[in-house]
């Protein structure tokens, strides 16, 4: 007989890179560098070089058709996603014209058993490749970064930070910004007066309920005025009995 949980693997992210030094960067700090620390999740590099062939270990080319920049090699990168096989969850592409990273596939993410996230660089990868492997785009918003290193970062804080044991207060998890389609409330600390601004009063009341109260009010005005789309989705929610997909 085992014990629950002692015979599983952690979470394990697996980044192919061609910047494996750039791991685990921020990762490495405060929650998360401590889960990794306490063995909670596993962060593995595949550097892609490593999978080139020819003498100069070239990774990309230029792109059949002609235009600007260079193309990652799908021998190459195909190798590299074949050796990444043996690696828990399912393969991720950072791309920007992926389906955009949110708080609900941040969730999804963290119930897999970890994730193998592919990063580009030049003009993108060969879509043989991606075809082939059925990778999973994901972007992390409508901008350009010239590789999906620091998009790597993002989806994995975000998905670190779900796993059980991660967040040191686990209770602090439920009312954050998204979780239920608000934004967060205002936060305060001492001192109470700071450059002639004081602490709202409800704060300071030791009323329990006012301020849960006062914190839902000040959560839905700020959701309203800055994200129309979010408080369109909260309304509907709560109409509906919070049974919505998002
Ligand atoms: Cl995931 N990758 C790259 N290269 N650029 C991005 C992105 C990802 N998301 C937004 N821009």
């Amino acid at each position: 007989m085992t014990r629950a949980g002692t015979d599983r693997q952690p979470w394990t992210a697996t980044v192919l890179t061609l910047f494996p030094e750039a791991f685990p960067g921020l990762l490495g700090s405060s929650l998360a560098g401590k889960g990794l620390e306490r063995d909670l999740w596993r962060l593995e590099t595949l550097d892609i070089r490593g999978f080139a062939r020819d003498k100069h270990r070239s990774v990309d080319d230029t792109p059949f058709g002609g235009g600007a920049g260079m193309v990652m090699r799908p021998d190459v990168v195909g190798a590299a996603v074949e050796a990444s096989a043996e690696s828990p969850g399912p393969l991720v592409y950072l791309s920007p014209r992926g389906r955009t990273f949110d708080q609900a596939m941040a969730r999804e993410f963290a119930e897999e058993p970890g994730l193998r996230l592919l990063c580009g660089r030049y003009e993108g990868i060969d879509e043989r490749v991606l075809e082939a492997s059925g990778a999973r785009e994901v972007s992390i918003g409508d901008y350009v970064l010239s590789g999906g290193e620091v998009a790597a970062q993002v989806v994995l804080d975000a998905v670190v930070r779900l796993l059980p044991g991660v967040m040191g207060n686990e209770a602090s998890g439920g009312d954050e910004s998204f979780e239920g389609d608000l934004l967060e409330y205002p936060h305060y600390t001492r001192p109470a007066e700071w450059q002639g601004r004081s602490v709202p009063e409800v704060l300071l009341s030791g009323h329990h309920e006012r301020v849960r109260q006062w914190r839902r009010a000040r959560a839905e005005d700020i959701t309203e005025r800055r994200r129309p789309d979010l408080w369109h989705r909260y309304l509907e929610r709560r109409r509906t009995g919070g049974n919505e997909e998002g």
